[in-house]
């Protein structure tokens, strides 16, 4: 039995995302190509791999192609196909529109529809089929976020043997929101499968526990579960950046020019006020806009003073409220410069484009306010990078509340987003803030993200999951 439980795999290793951290590509004569993608978390988990022939399961990111698994820089790739209905269904559908806002607080109206649950249902088996054919007897298999919920539950069914984690990239809400999910009990019971669920934040992993004894008769203390016969435990795992690679990369002396270059061609304002996200109507873009508008307005600071850069990154182009979304950033930003700019010096700078890590980083060090102002975000990697790059120890950090990030960076400036007054209040404060008080609230925030980098994370997450081979001893014990 065992034999025939255990995949024929070779790995010790699995991590299962959406995506592969590589972009493929099926060259003319058939043979395929992968350009990295590189993102934190194949940062993290690339060596970590690679020491252990781990594998990567995900989609490369075209709908309809077929590739073969292939390997790079000692990671094997496995590629799963998505029809293009799939993507439609699966992926913006239920992952983008169900899940995503009602995940964030619910800031945008979900929508569900049964063809779109039973499309993640397929797919997610489609992910669970090919870990378990991957993994080697006994692996370690890390399953990554929303889309992929039911993996756990669904690999577990196919191989006892292995060892499963899961963690989700974003918030984990209350029962009052999660409840409204038709499919909630196959959700929770599909992370049920799991041996360790990670979460940014403690309250994330309290609401899983919640729902898990109120909607799958799992029982409870603390935070381990009992769920048929076995043990999950649920924890928190705050993840973050390659913090010693974004400093040195922003200690660069190109990367220093690009950034002197920068201000110069924005006219040597006094203050450049930056932001950096996804364009997400979680993102709260809107919320920084509608404040810089009002202090023009009022006359301080004045266009001559201030300038603000809001770099935004195409993002879910097809989903309706995406583009609603984009309207009304972009027609803030016309009214902003319609109202305020001069010819040549626009007061707000707004690119919707995906820039090199580079360039990135050269607007992180030359930008003298960052402004971070979700509505609700499950950590912020931004903020983490733009305090990463102030190797010069200055800078202020403008943050909401409501992000992962604001529970490690206590000495950023902490707004509510919902607050317009506040974070109009927070702007004129970061504007005006000394240098002597913006250095030594950088310095605290410095020391945190530099000591706790991603793969700090990475490291605490597998080594806890290590962890709960012994509480299922414990539990056979008893
Ligand atoms: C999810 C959760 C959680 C952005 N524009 C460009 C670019 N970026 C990079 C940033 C940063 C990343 O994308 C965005 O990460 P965030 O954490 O800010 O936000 P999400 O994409 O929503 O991520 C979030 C994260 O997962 C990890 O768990 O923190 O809460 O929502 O690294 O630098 N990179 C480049 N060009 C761009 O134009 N190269």
């Amino acid at each position: 039995q065992d034999e025939q439980r255990s995949g024929g795999g070779g790995s010790s290793l699995v991590v299962v995302a959406n995506r592969l951290p590589f972009d493929l590509e099926q060259l003319p004569d058939g043979s395929t190509r992968a350009r990295p993608a590189p993102g934190g978390l194949v940062t993290a988990l690339a060596p970590i791999l690679s020491r252990r022939r781990g594998a990567w399961i995900g989609w490369p990111g075209q709908p309809d192609v077929e590739l073969e698994p292939t390997q790079n820089d000692g990671i094997d790739l496995h590629p799963v196909t998505l029809s293009a209905d799939e993507v439609a269904d699966y992926y913006e559908g239920f992952s983008n529109d169900s899940l995503w806002p009602l995940y964030h607080d619910a800031v945008a109206e979900s929508q569900f529809r049964r063809e779109w649950w039973d499309a993640y249902q397929k797919v997610n088996r489609r992910f669970a089929e090919r870990a378990a054919e991957v993994a080697a007897p006994g692996a370690t298999v890390w399953v990554h976020d929303y889309q992929l919920q039911l993996v756990p539950a669904m690999l577990r069914a196919m191989r006892e043997d292995v060892r499963i984690g899961f963690f989700l990239h974003i918030p984990f809400p209350p029962v009052e929101l999660f409840s409204r999910l038709p499919w909630r009990s196959q959700i929770i019971t599909g992370m049920l499968g799991a041996d360790l669920v990670g979460f940014h934040l403690p309250g994330g992993a309290r609401n899983f526990v919640r729902l898990a004894t109120r909607l799958t008769g799992a029982t409870s203390s603390g935070s381990v579960l009992h769920h048929q016969g076995r043990t999950i435990k649920a924890g928190a795992f705050p993840i973050s950046i390659d913090s010693a690679g974004q400093s040195a990369l922003a200690a660069t002396p190109e990367v220093h020019e690009q950034a002197r270059q920068l201000r110069s061609d924005l006219g040597n304002p006094d203050k450049i006020i930056l932001g950096v996200d996804r364009l997400d109507y979680t993102k709260g873009i809107d919320v920084r806009l509608q404040a810089f508008g009002e202090l023009l307005a009022e006359g301080d600071p004045s266009v001559e003073n201030a300038v603000m850069v809001q770099i935004a990154t195409p993002s879910r182009e097809r989903l309706e409220s995406y583009i609603r979304m984009r309207e009304d950033i972009e027609r803030r930003v016309g009214a902003i410069n319609g109202d305020f700019g001069r010819i040549g010096f626009p007061a707000v700078h707004y690119m919707h484009q995906s820039l090199p890590r580079e360039d990135l980083a050269a607007f992180y060090v030359a930008a003298d306010v960052m402004t971070v102002t979700p509505l609700r975000d499950g950590m912020n990697l931004v903020a983490k990078e733009y305090v990463a790059c102030r190797v010069d120890g200055g800078g202020v950090l403008l943050l909401s509340e409501f992000t992962g990030a604001a529970r490690e960076l206590r000495t950023s400036l902490l707004v509510n987003p919902y607050d317009t007054d506040g974070v109009k209040e927070g702007l004129r404060r970061a504007l005006s803030m000394s240098n002597v008080e913006a250095r030594r609230r950088m310095r605290t925030m410095r020391r945190q993200v530099l000591t706790h980098d991603v793969d700090r994370w990475a490291a605490a997450f597998l080594s806890a999951l290590e962890g709960t081979r012994d509480l299922v001893a414990e539990a056979a014990a008893r």
